[in-house]
């Protein structure tokens, strides 16, 4: 049954309010509320990837992700870390977390590979061509699903050839990076053609494309207002076999996925 993989940014922009330990307490309840709402995993990041957004020092992300990473897991609740620095895996790994996520697919850190191999551990390597200020402009394809699945196969020779066991690498298209509107839906429509047999991650929740699909239907397209949309992807994915989706509304996903489940599971010689 697909996964689901709850949403936790760190970020100021995320808690505004108070100073680093009020937002660790926030980040806590809210990484708390999201494994009972149902989320499987917590993914916590402390480096914002929003279109146009600045890199955060890597100490800072440290320290904005560790201490929640280790409150966590002490508590039970399996972690996974959306990070693209080898430093911040390696400091989440010993906090307790267990996947790696890599929105450059190890491009943006050349150490990232070791540290994954050396832990052996689950890793997501996404679809990136660069880091969020200059990447919308590089939404460029003539064949976006024959693309995204090339620059994806060379991440995982890459990651192989360093140490990864394929079989921990989990795929994912990287919904709205380098992927500003039309280009995001091929790669929904078409999964097995960028992923072929590897496990995949779907991370749509409250993006642009939603809202832009929202929009032409004359609906609130704000962030606020997308997440309808967002469970019928998760519902989707989860009917086409996705290994996780990643949410903020972990409930709503888990829902979703009870559906699908029942769906599939129907037999008509049941009581
Ligand atoms: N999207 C965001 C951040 N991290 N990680 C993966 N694996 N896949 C995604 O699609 C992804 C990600 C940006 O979304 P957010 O700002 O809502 O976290």
């Amino acid at each position: 049954m697909t996964l689901v993989m709850g949403i936790l940014n760190v970020t100021p922009d995320s808690f505004s309010d108070g100073g680093r330990w009020d937002t660790a307490d926030a980040a806590i309840a809210q990484g708390i509320r999201l494994a009972e709402q149902g989320a499987d995993l917590v993914d916590v990041g402390g480096e914002s990837t929003r279109p146009g957004a600045q890199r955060v020092e890597p100490d800072e992300e440290i320290a904005r992700v560790v201490p929640v990473v280790r409150a966590l897991t002490e508590r039970g609740i399996a972690v996974s870390v959306d990070t693209m620095r080898a430093a911040t895996a390696a400091a989440s790994l010993e906090a307790g977390a267990t996947l790696i996520n890599d929105v450059s697919g190890g491009l943006a850190d050349p150490a990232m590979v070791a540290v994954v191999a050396d832990a052996g551990c689950d890793y997501v390597a996404m679809h990136w061509r660069a880091h969020s200020t200059q990447m919308d402009g590089l939404d460029r394809y003539d064949d976006v699903v024959a693309e995204v699945r090339d620059e994806l196969a060379a991440r995982v020779d890459a990651l192989a050839a360093a140490g990864v066991d394929p079989a921990r690498i989990i795929l994912d298209p990287g919904l709205g990076f380098s992927k500003v509107g039309p280009s995001n839906w091929p790669l929904l429509a078409d999964i097995p053609g960028w992923a072929g047999d590897a496990r995949v991650l779907i991370g749509a929740s409250r993006k642009r494309f939603l809202g832009a699909a929202i929009e032409r239907e004359g609906r609130d397209a704000s962030a606020a207002s997308r997440d309808h949309a967002t469970t019928a992807v998760t519902t989707l994915a989860a009917e086409r076999g996705a290994w996780a989706v990643r949410v903020h509304d972990a409930g709503a996903a888990r829902d979703a996925i009870a559906v699908v489940s029942a769906w599939q599971n129907a037999d008509h010689t049941q009581e």
